[in-house]
């Protein structure tokens, strides 16, 4: 009998954890979901404002066995229900809430969502249900029954649902909070909009039994000229051959997994590497008995030697720019290939080879249209500020965010560095959290670099300089500096002296300054175009002065949305460092930046 209820105890802790947190190690992520052919469940979901969490509470703040995921309809005359899906509004996924109705601009709590589908289950296919990215946790429910939730709102995560899908019409809801969080990451203080919501893209994936669920292929580390990486099946019980294809290199190798469905391998090859001149990618084919997927990418090195930052052995400088995952001209989360490839033609314009995708991972497109169109990224996790160090929920979220970052996409050549922090004050606990972050990226891919984004420190003697225990661990040093904004006035960079004792490349993760695009008036005078500039011009000096600078992503492409901007006429709500307004409107330091970054190609073009 005690055996009987130790198992019972055992099975009830099993599904509960099952149904608590989906993330990578219950359900890995699938790989290339672009290049799948999938159910696209994007369009208008029906939706309900619950300020009170009475469609997930009871009146006793149970959880409600009977809340609205049931999507109760009253039978009789008789019946009492007191919420209607059917009668409900919509709002558009993807797509943050915030910005789709007045009234939900400035909310931030818990929206019920339902969409309804037909399907049709066949014998021997396993479906998935694939979300980019909600904001923040949200609990997911599928035809009654909840299936999964999840925390984090930038990074994709996947459930299966072979068993709980029917013939017929279905119905997916899901609960979404974007409450800030003081153990969240990121933590409740930040400077961008919380916009809540399914802010990107809703797939049913259809797969085998037997599927390609995730592989990695790029340049084996420290070679040019062998291509190696692992392949991962699912749903595998015995050894199986796969074959990996590069047509256009004659490349192919045929392997055979362990009888978990993981293989590894590594063979010869010439790829014309990829570069931002030259942004080569390659059709490559993975074929097993019983799937088959195709994606295209680049093979490229990158390493450090002493201060200087190689890109296929050359001496590279990062003409970067930060940019923050917004919609340009209508604001609002950005998620279509057409915001991204509205962004990235503004960076590539400013001249860049480079872009800081601050501060969380972005959504695909902007990370595939960037290697498209040549542009190195620097990705990171919204590890901000003031993160609860101590807490092993909080690391362990953060473990979990960095491994579906990295896991959504490391098969982006372009992508050179995997960011784990920005801007966290210095402590022991912090530092102890951040190196396990680093750790675990190089335990997941040691073919990038590791970086976070530090903050200067000014000497005494007015020698500037970074003093961050994490420098060691990282591969470049990476930091945050405003000299001439929020530390002095713009002439403090003509006389400030920056010293570094690592011999690792420099790279300045932010500079930069606020204006209001149009508004006119002295040098001195903050938010006019005028001082920010000046202030461009004189960090440029200060930049050029700087022993080791391998590269600079300025703070920022554009105005962005920010309740902790609320200067009246000037802000409203924008963070104006932009170099380009809200409303698309380049400024004059946009323009200082571009004639830069053209003397910088100049000097690097014939670099060894
Ligand atoms: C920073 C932060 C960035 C802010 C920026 C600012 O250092 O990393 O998220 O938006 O400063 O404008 O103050």
């Amino acid at each position: 009998m005690i055996r009987k209820i130790f198992f019972f105890i055992v099975w009830l802790t099993a599904i509960g954890s099952s149904v608590q947190a989906v993330n990578s190690n219950i359900y890995p992520l699938i790989q290339n979901v672009p290049g799948r052919e999938t159910m696209l469940l994007d369009g208008h979901w029906k939706y309900m404002l619950d300020l009170y969490e009475l469609g997930y509470y009871d009146y006793r703040m149970n959880e409600d066995r009977n809340g609205f995921f049931k999507d109760a309809k009253p039978q009789k005359p008789e019946d009492l229900v007191e919420y209607s899906f059917d009668k409900a509004q919509t709002l558009h996924v993807p797509g943050d809430w915030n910005t789709q109705r007045e009234d939900l601009f400035n909310y931030e709590g818990n929206i019920w969502y339902r969409r309804l589908f037909d399907f049709k289950p066949q014998p021997g296919i396993r479906s998935f249900v694939y979300f980019g990215a909600v904001n923040y946790t949200c609990s997911i429910y599928l035809n009654g029954k909840k299936i999964g939730v999840h925390e984090g709102g930038f990074t994709s995560f996947n459930i299966e649902v072979t068993d709980k899908l029917k013939p017929g019409e279905n119905t997916l809801i899901l609960k979404v909070d974007n409450r800030r969080h003081l153990e969240g990451i990121p933590t409740v203080n930040t400077d961008w909009y919380n916009y809540g919501g399914i802010t990107r893209s809703v797939h049913i994936i259809n797969v085998p039994q037997t599927f390609i669920r995730d592989y990695f292929v790029q340049l084996k580390k420290g070679t040019d000229n062998m291509i190696a990486g692992w392949i991962q099946l699912d749903g595998a019980t015995s050894a199986q051959k796969v074959t990996i294809e590069i047509p256009e290199l004659k490349f192919r190798k045929e392997v055979t997994t362990d009888e978990k469905g993981f293989t590894t391998f590594e063979a010869k090859a010439n790829p014309v590497l990829w570069t931002p001149e030259n942004p080569k990618l390659y059709a490559v084919k993975i074929a097993s008995a019983t799937d088959s997927q195709k994606d295209e990418i680049g093979f490229r090195t990158i390493e450090t030697k002493g201060k200087k930052l190689l890109l296929n052995g050359k001496e590279l400088f990062c003409r970067g720019i930060s940019i923050h995952e917004e919609a340009p001209f209508r604001q609002g989360r950005a998620w279509s290939r057409e915001d991204a490839m509205v962004l990235l033609t503004w960076a590539k314009e400013l001249g860049c080879n480079f872009v800081r995708l601050a501060h969380y991972q972005h959504n695909e497109n902007m990370i595939r249209e960037a290697e498209r169109m040549g542009l190195l990224v620097w990705s990171e996790i919204p590890c901000y500020w003031t993160i609860q160090w101590q807490n092993e929920n909080t690391l362990q979220n953060a473990q979990y965010q960095l491994r579906d970052m990295i896991g959504r996409d490391k098969n982006r050549t372009n992508i050179i560095i995997w960011s784990i922090a920005n801007e966290t004050p210095i402590s022991g606990p912090r530092t102890v959290f951040l190196r396990k972050l680093a750790d675990e990226v190089r335990s997941l891919d040691n073919t990038r670099l590791v970086a976070a984004a530090m903050e200067k420190k000014e000497l005494p003697n007015g020698v500037m300089t970074l003093d961050d225990p994490m420098a060691e661990y990282l591969d470049v040093l990476s930091f945050n500096q405003y000299v001439g904004w929020y530390d002095g006035l713009p002439e403090k960079c003509d006389r400030v002296n920056w010293k570094f004792t690592h011999d690792k490349p420099v790279f300045i993760s932010e500079f930069g300054g606020g204006a209001l695009q149009g508004y006119h008036g002295a040098v001195n005078q903050r938010f006019t175009e005028e001082f920010q500039k000046d202030l461009y011009q004189r960090s440029i000096g200060m930049l050029e002065r700087m022993e080791g600078l391998a590269g600079c992503t300025p703070w920022i492409l554009t105005d962005f949305r920010s309740p902790r901007r609320l200067m009246v006429d000037m802000q409203d709500g924008f963070n104006r460092k932009g170099l380009i307004s809200d409303k698309g409107i380049k400024k004059s330091a946009f323009f200082v930046m571009q004639e830069w970054y053209k003397k910088k190609m100049e000097e690097y073009k014939n670099k060894k």
